[in-house]
């Protein structure tokens, strides 16, 4: 079994610790925002190690759109190229665990489409794209049949 590595942002760390030690019924919005969030369980691209990412929760049918927005920070978040390298993820939703995979929208109709249902989940997501010169990374995840 790999080992688990906690994020090195603390407030990050403690959602997970929370999130996955109440199994999924505690720690389950974004600090004031009371905005909804799943748990990615994702695999380190170089370490192997297991990595548990919060996300926004953004549902199209079966499926969760993950956006790596980071604040709109200047740089892509790390777990990006973990989910290259490795597609497949569980995802944690409250109670609800489900294997998915994961690949990047690149196609413009589909990311304008899944990035307009991102936005009215959590409409910070538009100022974050404004506050940064990347396009911000748009993925799908779907339950793997
Ligand atoms: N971030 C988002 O981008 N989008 C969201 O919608 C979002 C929502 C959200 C809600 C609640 C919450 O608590 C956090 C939320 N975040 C959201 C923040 C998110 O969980 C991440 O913390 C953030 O996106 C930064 O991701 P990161 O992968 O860059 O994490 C950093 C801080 C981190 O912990 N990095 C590790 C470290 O040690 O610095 C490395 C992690 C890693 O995966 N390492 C790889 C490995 O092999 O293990 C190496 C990979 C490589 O290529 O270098």
């Amino acid at each position: 079994m790999a080992e688990y590595i906690p994020s090195t942002r603390d407030w990050v760390a403690e959602q997970v610790e929370l999130y996955e030690g109440s199994q999924g019924t505690e720690g389950l919005t974004l600090r004031d925002t009371g905005l909804p969030v799943i748990i990615v369980t994702n695999t380190g691209a170089k370490t192997g190690a297991i990595r548990k990412t919060p996300l926004m929760r953004v549902v199209d049918g079966d499926n969760y759109v993950l956006v790596g927005s980071q604040g709109g920070a200047p740089k892509h978040p790390v777990w990006v190229y973990n989910l290259t390298a490795e597609p497949n993820v569980e995802i944690r939703d409250g109670t609800i665990v489900q294997s998915m995979r994961v690949r990047e929208v690149i196609d413009t109709e589909e990311r304008n489409r899944l990035w307009a249902i991102a936005v009215e989940a959590f409409p910070p997501y538009t100022e974050y794209q404004n506050k940064t010169s990347r396009v911000i990374k748009v993925f799908l995840a779907e339950p793997k049949g």
